[in-house]
């Protein structure tokens, strides 16, 4: 019985991690590499090469103790300015309604989010059916919720190496956690731009999988009329997210998202450099990771910077340059309405050891 058990157990986290984890190789044809991918091959990782200001590329840049990284580029200058965007006083919400059915990865590990009415409050002076004139109804609920799931954001806690977050700050543990976490990012506040990369290339979605280049990335911008400025938080669309919702091939309703869990379009590792370049302090996107190859295609293996088959984009933003990701998101109103730069503000719950965070993040113009 107890072997049984722990077969059910064993197989229950193989089914979850198989859902995101390279398929076994007997499984999975390898999948010739993509030239982008390869012409990366040979370049050194950016977090190998020695940084500005410390060991790794934004360590030790706003001293030994800091916990909010790149959000220390953003001073209140640039705040006011980016508070001059807004000329309309038109605000867009920019997170996913949160439910038992919420866009997410890693299934079935990371679950819907349960709200839970607490069953013995206010009502509870009344009888039920009855209505007392002198006291008030009400009622109050409580949440389980994995903090990964819906509109996200991704804090230094998230990734490490070398058993350290980045700014050498200690990796999170199962109590006490207060390094990278999500009380520590406090506010983002700042210039956000909207780079609708499936209107400029004309697909809406993107391809599954589509590497989305830095060319694609300065191109849109242009094709947009807008500059990318250093300190800027990137929201890039790949129209993916309309996924989540695609009934299956019978027509019917697909409450296994087969279209959605597909390697998803995303920003190539090839922007990195850049992204560093402008300073950019947080990315954003309507897909499951921002980056390119998530889930990782069944038997592809990596081959920038030496063969990493982690996830760059997030090794380069969270640990080596304090920078922040924000996951699936909702652009498309912004993007109907051609807002392509606006007030950005995030005001993250402050959840003492939260490693990710649901957002409701705010574009105002
Ligand atoms: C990744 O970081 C890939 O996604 P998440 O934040 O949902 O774990």
């Amino acid at each position: 019985m107890r072997s049984l058990a722990a077969s059910l157990v064993t197989l229950a986290t193989l089914t979850a991690s198989l859902s995101w984890a390279p398929p076994l190789g007997a499984q999975a044809p390898q999948v010739p590499a993509n030239p982008l991918d390869e012409q990366l091959a040979n370049q050194p990782a950016p977090w190998i090469v020695p940084g500005k200001w410390g060991p790794r590329g934004n360590w030790g840049r706003w001293g030994e103790q800091d916990k909010r990284g790149m959000l220390n580029f953003i001073t209140p200058e640039m705040i006011v300015k980016a508070a001059g965007l807004v000329k309309q006083g038109k605000v867009y919400p920019l997170g996913e309604e949160m439910h038992g059915d919420l866009p997410r990865f890693i299934t079935p590990s990371r679950f819907g989010v349960q709200v839970i009415i607490e069953n013995d409050g206010y009502d509870r002076v009344t009888q039920p059916g009855q209505f007392d004139p002198k006291r008030n109804q009400g009622a109050a609920s409580y949440t389980i919720m994995h903090n990964h799931v819906g509109t996200h954001l991704d804090t230094f806690a998230h990734i490490y190496r070398e058993n350290a977050l980045y700014n050498n700050m200690p990796p999170p543990k199962p109590v006490g956690t207060v390094h990278g976490d999500a009380a520590s990012v406090q506010f983002m506040v700042g210039r956000g731009v909207l780079l609708d990369v499936a209107k400029y290339k004309g697909q809406d979605p993107l391809p599954s999988n589509y590497w989305i280049t830095v060319d694609d990335l300065k191109n849109t911008a242009k094709a947009e009329g807008v500059e990318i400025q250093k300190g800027d938080i990137l929201l890039v669309r790949t129209g993916w997210r309309k996924l989540w919702d695609q009934p299956g091939p019978d027509g019917r309703a697909d409450l296994a998202h087969t279209k959605y869990l597909q390697p998803e379009p995303g920003v190539g590792p090839d922007a990195l450099g850049f992204l560093n370049d402008m300073e950019i302090v947080a990315i954003g996107s309507d897909n499951a990771a921002v980056e390119w190859n998530f889930p990782l295609q069944p038997g592809y293996t990596r081959r920038a910077f030496g063969g990493f088959q982690g996830l760059p984009l997030h090794v380069d933003f969270i640990w080596n340059r304090g920078a922040y990701i924000i996951e699936i998101m909702n652009l498309d109103e912004l993007a109907k309405d051609r807002a392509y730069e606006f007030l950005f503000v995030v005001a993250p719950l402050l959840l003492r050891g939260g490693v990710g965070v649901p957002i409701n993040p705010i574009a105002i113009r």
